[in-house]
């Protein structure tokens, strides 16, 4: 728990803060008592401390949710109560908004107002499992004479749910939100740059009414806390959402105990603008879906597909909005903020590096703020066009505010660069013909499509999950509630 969450909340970040492990209801420190600093990524200064998980302490945050899901009443309360605390969660989040937006902002960096809209999500994401809950049910199955076959949803069971740094507040949600609706119990490891908002959401749960050991929560390193959480047999199935690679080390650890995963992993989404598109409504969706979040974004539209008649005036039209986008300080509240830290800035400056280098042309770039603090992780905004797509700029994931423009002529061109890369999470099409959209979307291998718009994370009715390297299973939506639960079947036979 935080020390101070009640405090104000300008001199309680001033001040820094010290979050603890939450574990069978209670605030506890590491059995190490080791820490690990928390650095604001508008000026690369710590602020608060997290503390640093090791076996013990998984050990015993696995134990505690073993314990609330056999013992506890939270599996065996009706779905109803359960759908209640869950609703008072999103209450008392929606309450402390102003500090929880200003700490996601702080512990992040991505400007304030995107901390809003992230507790706003929050809020739905609890609002919207509390009211499902009791909507879930099974099925009848006509069988042999004398017999009646039920189906029924039952929770896996306890479950792990490892979370990145981009939306920790949102992650959490569509975790936790579909997890405990299904009567799971929940160990969560956030990400080790960004876990203050989680520790103070899981503080929220117990005062919703959420019984001690069914939200827990572990800090840490991912190689350390992360790795043992995913591999503890005591664990029945693991969520995560982060990197391709984390994603294969995990689902090896989950699979020596043979359990059950949701993946996330990420994407290379196209948007897809044809020469009949609107283009000037296109043109700022296009420019946000890339720069929402510093481009640390999933779903990030990171890669724009334009045919050949508009490309011209369309690429000049995103370079002009380019050129004037500027980077700074979260608290300024601008469009973008700086990167999460030292590691991704470097990353994604030697990504934009290494593509100038092999030839790639740089139509625009943005600026960061002469504001902007040294020690910052910052990378200003860049827009390449006539992207060949065999680059690595156009396959692979940056995971920053760079868009990479790319011509094709007509539609089957359009489909075949659009499907083009390992990934396959979202997708955008723009145009007015109808039969096109309809074509376009079908043959597009992304788990979303969006016609004439981009929901880059929006949207948490809408279920959400990935073809290819970006994962399976789907998140979000009444379809995340069957990957939180397993369907048993029972038989009775008439004597
Ligand atoms: O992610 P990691 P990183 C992508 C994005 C980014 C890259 C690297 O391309 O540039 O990943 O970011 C925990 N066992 N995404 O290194 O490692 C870790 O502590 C168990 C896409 O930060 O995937 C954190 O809680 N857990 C993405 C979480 O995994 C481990 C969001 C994510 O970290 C672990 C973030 C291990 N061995 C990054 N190693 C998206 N899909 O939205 C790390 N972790």
């Amino acid at each position: 728990m935080l020390t101070s969450p009640d405090a104000d909340l300008c001199s309680t970040v001033a001040q820094g803060r010290r979050a603890l492990n939450v574990i069978a209801g209670d605030a506890v420190d590491s059995v190490s008592g080791e820490r690990v600093d928390v650095a604001c990524p508008s000026d690369g200064k710590v602020f608060a401390s997290i503390a640093r998980s090791g076996q013990e302490d998984v050990e015993h945050a696995v134990q505690a949710a073993r314990e609330a899901f056999d013992s506890s009443p939270w599996s065996r309360m009706t779905a109803t109560e359960r759908g209640r605390i869950l609703t008072r969660l999103g209450e008392l989040i929606d309450r402390n908004r102003d500090e929880l937006a200003a700490l996601e902002s702080r512990d992040t960096g991505k400007p304030k107002r995107q901390g809003v809209a992230d507790v706003t999500a929050t809020v739905r994401y609890f609002e919207y499992y509390g009211g499902a809950v009791d909507k879930v049910h099974g099925t009848q199955i006509p069988f042999l004479d004398g017999y009646t076959a039920i189906t029924t949803r039952e929770p896996h069971g306890v479950v792990a749910g490892i979370i990145p740094w981009n939306y920790p507040l949102q992650i959490l949600a569509r975790v936790a939100g579909a997890a405990l609706a299904m009567g799971n119990t929940l160990v969560v490891k956030p990400a080790e740059d960004a876990s203050l908002t989680t520790v103070r959401v899981a503080e929220l749960a117990l005062e919703a009414g959420c019984p001690p050991g069914v939200l827990n929560v572990v800090t840490g390193y991912g190689a350390e806390a992360g790795a043992m959480l995913s591999g503890h047999p005591g664990i029945d199935y693991v969520t995560f959402t982060g990197s391709p690679a984390t994603g294969t080390a995990i689902q090896t650890a989950a699979a020596r105990n043979n359990r059950g995963v949701t993946m996330e992993l990420g994407g290379k989404s196209p948007q897809i603008v044809f020469a009949d598109a609107d283009l000037e409504a296109a043109l700022p969706v296009v420019v946000n879906a890339i720069i929402q979040n510093g481009g640390q974004t999933c779903s990030a539209g990171s890669r724009v597909l334009i045919e050949k008649p508009v490309y011209d005036e369309f690429a000049a039209a995103l370079s002009e909005r380019f050129a004037a986008l500027v980077a700074e300080p979260h608290d300024r509240d601008g469009d973008l903020g700086p990167l999460i830290n030292a590691n991704q800035a470097r990353r994604v400056a030697t990504m934009v590096a290494d593509a100038e280098a092999s030839g790639l042309h740089v139509l625009a770039k943005g600026r960061v703020s002469p504001d902007a603090p040294d020690g910052g992780y910052y990378q200003a905004p860049v827009l390449f066009g006539g992207v060949d797509p065999a680059s690595t700029l156009a396959r692979e994931e940056v995971f920053g505010p760079v868009l990479a423009a790319l011509s094709f002529d007509g539609e089957a061109e359009a489909v075949a660069l659009a499907n083009g890369t390992d990934f396959g999470l979202v997708a955008g099409v723009w145009t007015r013909d109808g039969g096109r959209q309809h074509r376009v979307a079908k043959r597009v291998r992304a788990g979303q499509v969006y016609v004439n718009g981009y929901g880059a994370g929006g949207g948490i009715e809408l279920p959400f999950g990935g073809f290819g390297k970006s994962g399976h299973g789907r998140e979000k939506g009444f379809e995340a509630l069957f990957d939180m639960s397993a369907t048993k079947t029972t038989v009775f036979r008439h004597i």
